[in-house]
């Protein structure tokens, strides 16, 4: 009886402990949960997405955006965007480069964008050159628009000015129809003549 009774008790310790281990699992498995959907956020913070004031169909195509940019490709800020600071050419060589990626020039139109974009040549040695961006107004003298047809925002805070007149740029008329960002005022953008040599950034559309 004693025999039976000590078989009993071991019965219910063995289970008791299968029960805490398969808590302990449970709880366990909970946290790796959260923590990945904490990475999962923290990530989609620092690529921009959760900042996306947008609708909900433009959100999702940020997101599939964003999984789909690969190296060389970088995700910064709901843009998928490659940088070419070593080969230099004139505007339209570039934007050939660029279009041979599959890409269009970059398209600067939001300042969150340009902040990062800055931000993130100067963070990783490609604040070297100027870089040409898709705007321009060779079609029509004065009124820039960038590769999809919207019109170039003017002014503040994204074009720069001369370091010795001090003139908000454009001012290059007739001889100056192509955009870049220039290196030696913070890569505000200027009008370029279209001829000059610099890199160019390119973004996945
Ligand atoms: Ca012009
Ligand atoms: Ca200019």
């Amino acid at each position: 009886m004693a025999t039976f009774r000590c078989v009993q008790l071991l019965v219910l310790a063995v289970t008791a402990a299968a029960e805490s281990t398969q808590i302990l699992q449970e709880l366990s498995n909970t946290l790796l949960l959260n923590q990945l959907a904490i990475s999962n956020l923290l990530a989609e913070r620092d690529s921009g997405v959760r900042d996306c004031r947008c609708s909900g169909g433009e959100e999702e195509s940020k997101r599939r955006m964003a999984l789909s940019c690969e190296r060389p490709f970088v995700f910064l800020h709901g843009h998928c965007i490659l940088v070419e600071s070593q080969k230099t050419g004139n505007w339209n060589e570039m934007k050939t480069f660029c279009n041979h990626k599959g890409t269009e020039m970059v398209k600067v139109d939001s300042e969150n964008f340009m902040y990062y974009l800055v931000k993130y040549l100067h963070g990783n040695g490609l604040a070297v050159v100027d870089y040409w961006v898709g705007g321009s107004d060779q079609d029509n003298e004065g009124t820039f628009f960038w590769p999809d047809g919207t019109r170039v925002k003017m002014g503040t805070p994204f074009w720069g000015d001369g370091p010795d007149d001090h003139i908000q740029e454009p001012d290059g008329g007739a001889g100056q129809n192509c955009i870049g960002m220039w290196k030696d005022d913070h890569y505000f953008l200027f009008d370029y003549n279209c001829n000059d040599r610099i890199g160019v950034i390119c973004e996945k559309v």
